[in-house]
């Protein structure tokens, strides 16, 4: 039987990507936290950094084999085990999919990285209403472009691709669960929320949301 680990945080929602893709395709996993709080930093501890030299979540070991960066490992995760893919077949539906996933993994997560974050109160005296105006910007702005597309896409179904959860809503759910964390107001976007609700009632995306992770706070 594989030997499967994910080191993760509750709250990251790059891990949280990767806990979706494995419940989707039910695959099981031994968990290991990887606590990020400043308080903890275990993220920087000089085992996890031998390992993961790059110091974040997620990081993923299947039989001895480590990749870091969820994209990697998503796209790993796709070709090993295909059975419940999570692009689609046609290359025209894959260039979909992927400007979707692209939005949310390129243009809005990285600019509200935690170390960014931190960056801005740290060197540049934010405090945390103006933290907060900086998160909503990038996740309004490129919600903007998210319902556009999605609303005027025929691919659209009760999910980003039809009506069966692909890569993009792997994606998706994680940056919504950010939003509301935040309480960035979502009003504007109804079919990013009707999309969130479906994933939100699959078992696969259920059994990966942060607060049903080992590592949560019980309250
Ligand atoms: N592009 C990376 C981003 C990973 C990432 O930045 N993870 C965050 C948590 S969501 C992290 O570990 N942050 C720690 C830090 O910024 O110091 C991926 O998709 O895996």
């Amino acid at each position: 039987m594989s030997e499967r680990i994910l080191y993760g945080y509750y709250r990251s929602s790059a891990a949280f990507r990767v806990r979706i893709a494995l419940a989707l395709k039910g695959l099981d996993y031994q968990y290991k936290a990887v606590d990020l709080k400043p308080s903890a930093n275990d993220h920087k501890a000089p085992d996890y950094l031998a390992m993961n030299p790059q110091g974040r979540v997620p990081f993923f070991v299947d039989n001895g084999l480590g990749i870091s960066q969820s994209p990697a490992i998503l796209e790993y995760l796709d070709e090993v085990y295909p059975d419940v893919p999570l692009l689609p077949s046609h290359a025209n539906e894959r260039a979909w999919v992927r400007q979707l996933v692209n939005v949310i993994g390129c243009d809005i997560h990285p600019l509200n990285n935690l170390s960014v974050l931190q960056k801005l109160k740290s060197e540049f005296d934010a405090d945390q209403d103006a933290v907060n105006s900086w998160y909503s910007h990038w996740i309004v702005e490129g919600f903007t472009a998210l319902e556009a597309m999605l609303t005027s896409s025929k691919y659209r179904g009760d999910f980003c691709f039809g009506n069966l959860p692909s890569m993009a809503d792997v994606y998706l759910v994680p940056q919504v669960w950010n939003a509301m964390r935040f309480q960035v107001n979502l009003e504007k976007f109804p079919v990013i929320k009707r999309i969130y609700a479906s994933c939100a009632e699959h078992p696969a995306f259920m059994k990966s949301m942060p607060e049903n992770q080992p590592d949560a706070p019980a309250d």
